[in-house]
């Protein structure tokens, strides 16, 4: 959060009678605000331009310290300030309680400059709390609440970091979700929880399975995370935060390529010559190993082909620039469907072709 600047009278609003403070002030240090030492045009045009600012009311109650077990960190910085750092107080109230004299408030004193400063909220209990920071000598910056309520995890801990996994190890993420039948089952079996990051995903069931007697079946399955929406992430024709089955993707150039699948996961491929042939080799363990047909003129590969342990396989074809898309899906024995993005003018989103 930032504590805006322009407050003259350390009255927590920034109106005429700042801007009478600032001209008293004028040439002197009186109604320094920027902290360069001396009071000029500067001061004038930061009243003005946040002329009319209030700051929140203080919290109702004593100060009380702390005994929880929990901690969180607040980034605080001072606006329109070149000078030292100065004593910032942040305050915490249970959210809804701001007003309640009965509830104890939690202080927190830090030095605070014009740029971020970390501070620790340190020995909190778990809760959600209203947040509020304001100098400790009254004056330049209003008292100032958090834009959105601070939670304060009980539990021990902060969600681990979200790291989506290749579709071949997917199994092994723990997740919370209902089975797919019998008590619970129904609609909500699409609903998962990573327990591990917290991030939310809904994978229903395919909305298309289309046998196919000589090779793959066709399926087309849509995808929502919370991972990808807060990437801003969206699959061709797709609401933020969904992709679907067949967005695979490969991404870079003769010196390596990175393979992208729906659910964010990322596993680089390092080119490796071998006889006649360039083999795109993935990280240890994954089940498949990758095959590239080289455009040395052009820089990139014409074509690439993952093939897993169980005979099938999938095709890239150079995109453009440094993309490269899911072309083909081989099953086992070689047979094989295309995966084609219809042209716009078609009314159509993805054109899929089997030569069974
Ligand atoms: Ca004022
Ligand atoms: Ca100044």
């Amino acid at each position: 959060m930032t504590l805006p600047n322009g407050d003259a009278n350390g009255d927590n609003v920034v109106d005429d009678a700042d801007l009478l403070t600032v001209l008293a002030g004028f040439g002197t240090p009186a109604a320094d605000l920027d902290g360069n030492g001396i009071t000029d045009d500067s001061e004038l045009l930061l009243v003005l331009s946040n002329f009319g600012l209030e700051g929140v009311p203080a919290f109702a109650g004593r100060v009380e310290t702390p005994s929880g077990a929990f901690s969180a960190t607040l980034s605080v910085s001072l606006s329109s300030w070149g000078g030292g750092a100065q004593l910032v107080k942040v305050q915490l109230k249970p959210v809804g309680s701001e007003d309640d004299p009965d509830v104890p408030i939690y202080e927190f004193t830090a030095e605070v400059g014009a740029t971020s400063e970390n501070v620790p909220l340190r020995n909190l209990p778990a809760g959600v709390y209203t947040v509020r920071a304001f100098p400790a000598t009254a004056g330049r910056w209003l008292r100032t609440e958090l834009s959105e309520p601070l939670t304060v995890p009980g539990g021990g801990g902060t969600p681990a970091v979200h790291i989506p996994a290749p579709a071949w190890a997917e199994e092994v993420i723990p997740t919370d979700t209902v089975p797919a039948v019998g008590l619970g089952g129904g609609p909500s079996r699409a609903h998962l929880v990573n327990l591990a990051s917290g991030v939310y995903e809904h994978a229903p069931e395919p909305d298309l399975v289309v046998s196919n007697p000589v090779g793959p079946e066709v399926r087309f399955a849509r995808f929502y995370s919370t991972h990808l929406a807060r990437q801003g992430y969206a699959a061709s024709g797709f609401p933020v935060g969904w992709a679907h089955s067949y967005d695979l993707r490969l991404e870079g150039d003769l010196n390596g390529l990175t393979l992208r699948y729906p659910n964010g996961a990322a596993e680089q491929l390092t080119p490796e010559q071998v006889g006649g042939q360039w083999l795109l080799k993935p990280p240890a363990g994954a089940p498949y190993l990758g095959i590239g047909a080289r455009n040395q003129a052009q820089g990139r590969w014409n074509r690439v082909r993952l093939h897993f342990q169980d005979g099938s396989a999938w095709e890239f074809v150079y995109a453009s620039g440094t993309q490269y898309r899911l072309s083909r899906v081989y099953g086992r024995g070689g047979a094989y469907h295309d995966i084609n993005s219809a042209p716009p003018s078609t009314g159509l989103f993805h054109e899929l072709r089997y030569d069974g």
